[in-house]
């Protein structure tokens, strides 16, 4: 199993007792994939981790060692110790519960319903979009059931963007930092901006987005995934 990178260490000794215990953390990822807000997430934690890479071409993912951490073969998988958590949006929830002290979750009241509920939205938008993206592959030999599937579900994707600007009230999804969320959000909509003009349909929403980018966990997680960190306020002219 290939191995990209490395043991992800915060600078000062303080901030390695966010290591509770002797719990390892170790974040299974295929880079520029769905471990990329986890990532995102752990570095806002001040965590310390180690990523390793599951190479799904070469079908890692279905291997029986990967299987027994995730029985559906999907990346991220994050260990914590003995326990192996997939899912996204579990893993982010994970994080941000794990790590109080780094803010990302609201302890109580209505902001954290809120945060709650946006992360199961976004979680809800990402399932949307590995539909389109599992879909154009399973009908590349069906042309017209291809295009059909695929304008349909840009359809429910860019609706979907929409909805967010339009419900999002304040500079994040929730209270006055970035949360796992706004991390998960920010992910999606990256894969998603050569498709949807994110400055011309919802400027609000990719001025956000953009400004995300500059949070340097979100940089820090796309480079050491060798991904280019995504733009929102140029403009794009959509892929069909
Ligand atoms: N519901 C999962 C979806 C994750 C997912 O689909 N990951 C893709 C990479 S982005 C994957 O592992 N694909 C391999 C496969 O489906 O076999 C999650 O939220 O983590």
């Amino acid at each position: 199993m290939l191995i990209l990178s490395v043991l992800w260490r915060t600078t000062n000794e303080e901030e390695d007792c966010n290591l509770s215990g002797s719990s390892r953390l170790r974040l299974h990822v295929h880079p520029g994939t769905s471990g990329l807000a986890p990532h995102m997430a752990l570095l806002a934690a001040g965590a310390v981790f180690e990523v390793r890479t599951i190479d799904l071409f070469a079908g890692e993912g279905r291997t029986h060692a990967f299987q027994r951490l995730n029985p559906f073969g999907t990346v991220p998988v994050l260990e914590d110790g003995a326990a192996a958590i997939p899912e996204t949006g579990a893993i982010l929830l994970h994080v941000a519960e794990r790590f109080p002290d780094a803010g990302m979750l609201p302890h109580g009241g209505a902001d954290r319903a809120q945060a709650l509920r946006w992360l199961f939205h976004v979680a809800a938008l990402h399932a949307d979009f590995m539909t389109w993206r599992r879909a154009s592959l399973a009908l590349r030999e069906d042309q017209h059931a291809m295009g059909a599937t695929q304008a349909w579900m840009a359809r429910r994707l860019a609706e979907a963007f929409r909805t967010v600007e339009r419900a999002m009230d304040g500079p994040f999804l929730v209270g006055t930092r970035a949360g796992p969320a706004d991390f998960y959000l920010l992910m999606v909509a990256g894969w998603w901006r050569t498709r949807f003009d994110f400055a011309a349909e919802t400027p609000q929403l990719a001025a956000y987005l953009e400004a995300m980018t500059d949070n340097p966990s979100v940089r820090g997680a796309y480079e050491a995934q060798g991904s280019s960190v995504p733009k929102f306020l140029a403009a794009t002219t959509p892929v069909s």
